[in-house]
């Protein structure tokens, strides 16, 4: 980290303004080459100053340079920013410049990967710094918030400082038995305090399944039979003529997919090629896509037809979305009724002409998910595959211990795993790590933060 990096921090394109960023110790020195106006190595720390980027005797733009000096700066190391216009030629050529006089250009993440190695943020807030970017909605980025503001930091604080007082108490017993008021650390003891952590683990996991919704939404593939009104019900849906709608049985050939919102929720629709047997080549790839779409989708939207009796291509339908969560939906509830279907399923029944059915179908997914109960202010849950895995395996841990405390093993034994979950938890924050893995995370970072 002794070398100093830059990089465009706004987005590229035509826009008012654009920032360069550098970061490092020779931030200020190499900017100072190419900035025409004051001596920016005597500025005060965290001061702004008009000038001219210039190259030999060519004036490039008009700038506004913000100097901030270590260590009270994102990266906690000299960071100057260039404020010129926006536009790519100019925001490419003062880039140019500040590579020529020194500078690295950054890899993505490389700022915010500053910040954490330099201590100044932890990984979950690191994490929550590329999610704020990436946030979309407003639930997005309070959630994203929530991570970087330390509410989620704090909770697995708590459950850190919790295991560490059981380590404490074990050592006490083992190391000083002769100590008169130390609390004895009896099975019971251990069970219930253990209990109490796995219950506030759990709760973090099964929240974060609300936070998984949050972030990416829901997944639904819309399933059936060629002709049932799949691409209708897409269509029906979104309110827009999306999907080619014909009476021809296997009108759609790919998949279609369209996004809605329910309850402040992104909802991603997935219109799929009716499923049967096939000797079309592009059709029979369609089909194979249905079917993988049946694994891959949250929820399963399956479509069946109102006005025929139901078929094998139905019933093994039916028989193979059973382990999936599904919605049926009987469409063509316009035309007189042939369907019938013995089942205790969710079952919304409608139609697309006449469009009734549903806002009843919304309400039965908004239930499913418990969308209408997503508080708006405490959105606090873990929010990806790295954090969940961190805190399952200490779950898995705790679980350990508290089988080993009913078996009565000794506590020395049972220790090992409270240290294991408690070193799960340190990964998680960042407070162990390992160079690679941080070096993968931060890559999936935008490009100048
Ligand atoms: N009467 C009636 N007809 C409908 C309804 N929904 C769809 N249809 C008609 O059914 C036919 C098939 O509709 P699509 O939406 O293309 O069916 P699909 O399931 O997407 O068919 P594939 O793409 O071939 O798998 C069209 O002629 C629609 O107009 C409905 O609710 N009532
Ligand atoms: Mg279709």
């Amino acid at each position: 980290m002794d070398t100093t990096i830059a990089s465009i921090s706004t987005a590229l394109g035509s826009g008012a303004i654009s920032i360069i960023r550098l970061s490092g110790p020779d931030a200020l020195n190499i900017v100072n080459q190419i900035f025409k106006g004051k001596d920016l190595t005597k500025v005060e720390s965290h001061t702004i100053h008009y000038g001219r980027i210039i190259e030999g005797t060519e004036q490039i733009d008009e700038v506004l340079v913000m100097v901030m000096l270590a260590p009270k700066t994102y990266t906690m190391e000299d960071v100057v920013e260039i404020n010129c216009h926006g536009g790519i030629a100019t925001t490419n050529k003062i880039l140019e410049l500040v590579i020529k006089k020194g500078a690295h250009l950054a890899e993505p993440g490389e700022f915010t990967k500053r910040a954490f190695l330099n201590g100044r943020i932890n990984l979950i807030e690191a994490e929550s710094v590329s999610d704020i970017i990436e946030a979309k909605s407003n639930k997005q980025r309070t959630m994203a918030m929530n991570g970087l503001n330390g509410r989620l930091t704090n909770i697995v604080k708590k459950l850190k400082e919790d295991i560490l007082n059981i380590i404490a108490n074990i050592e006490v017993n083992i190391d000083y038995p002769e100590y008169e008021d130390a609390i004895e650390i009896t099975p019971n003891y251990l069970k219930e305090h253990l209990q109490s952590i796995e219950k506030n683990m759990e709760l973090l996991l099964s929240n974060a399944k609300i936070g998984k919704i949050i972030k990416s939404g829901i997944d639904i593939a819309i399933i059936g039979r060629p002709n049932v009104g799949k691409s209708s019900l897409l269509n029906a849906l979104l309110n827009e003529d999306k999907a080619i709608v014909t009476d021809i049985s296997g009108t759609t050939r790919d998949i279609i997919e369209a996004k809605m919102n329910l309850n402040g929720i992104e909802i991603n629709l997935i219109d799929t090629a009716g499923i049967r047997e096939t000797e079309d080549i592009v059709e029979k790839i369609g089909v194979n896509k249905s079917k993988k779409m049946i694994d891959q989708a949250d929820l399963v939207l399956l479509v069946l037809n109102n006005n025929e009796e139901l078929t094998k291509e139905d019933k093994e339908l039916l028989q193979e979305i059973q382990n999936k969560p599904h919605i049926l939906f009987i469409n063509k509830t316009d035309l007189p009724n042939k369907l019938e279907l013995e089942s205790k399923e969710t079952i919304v029944k409608g139609n697309t002409t006449n469009l009734n059915g549903l806002e009843e179908l919304k309400q039965k997914i908004i239930e499913m998910y418990n969308l209408d109960k997503i508080e708006e202010k405490d959105l606090t849950y873990l929010s990806n595959v790295r954090q969940i895995t961190l805190v399952n395996n200490a779950l898995e841990n705790i679980q350990t211990a508290i089988q080993d405390a009913e078996k009565e093993i000794p506590i020395d034994m049972l220790e090992i795993h409270l240290r294991n979950a408690f070193d799960e938890l340190s990964i998680l924050i960042g407070e162990k790590y390992e160079d690679e893995l941080v070096d993968k995370l931060f890559k999936n970072f935008c490009l100048g933060k």
